[in-house]
């Protein structure tokens, strides 16, 4: 196992547009445990290979309190299933140390692979469907700070270039 480096907010490969996965063989299976240990070790909830450097798409979650009941989501697809919306404090590992208000659709339907390559199908409220969809934006080169203020964003961004910067 092999607990990879998380790219951080400004970096810009965090704006590439991720590949579909065409063969979910023992390259990509590897992919996940190692995402799955990174995530574990950062003490996150969800993660996208993107924020790896690894331009496919691929998502790994775990929204258990006991952090053992890991989801894989592979080429993932959201269909929204209702107007509500449901406003919640995300953060996120690309973006240490801040979390901001984001409004999302608060019904879905989750299509995607899974790491036996066969299709499923869910429908997620609550948690689950807020991390889903922000997972499947990172995969589009999307980040949750897009959804607050300019003004916001670019006091977090000045924050960790500096950040950066010192640990350079
Ligand atoms: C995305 O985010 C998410 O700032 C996953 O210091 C988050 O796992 C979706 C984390 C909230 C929905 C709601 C963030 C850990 C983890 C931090 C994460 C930090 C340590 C974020
Ligand atoms: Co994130």
């Amino acid at each position: 196992m092999t607990t990879l480096t998380i790219l951080e907010f400004p970096d810009p490969r965090l704006r590439n547009q991720a590949r579909l996965v065409v063969d979910v063989d023992k390259r990509v299976n590897k992919i996940i445990e190692d995402m799955f240990e990174t995530m574990y070790a950062a003490d996150g909830i969800g993660l996208a290979a993107t924020q790896v450097n690894i331009h496919e798409r691929i998502v790994v979650m775990d929204i258990s309190e006991l952090q053992n009941q890991p989801q894989v989501f592979i080429n993932p697809e959201v269909d929204v299933l209702t107007d509500t919306q449901l406003d919640y404090e995300e953060g996120c590992l690309s973006v240490p140390g801040f979390r901001e208000a984001v409004s999302r659709p608060e019904q879905v339907r989750v299509k995607a692979l899974g790491r036996d390559g066969k299709p499923f199908e869910i429908e997620a409220s609550g948690l689950l469907a807020v991390c889903i969809q922000h997972e499947l934006d990172h995969l589009n080169g999307k980040l949750f700070v897009d959804y607050i203020s300019p003004l916001k964003r670019q006091r977090i961004r000045k924050k960790l270039e500096k950040q950066h910067k010192q640990l350079a």
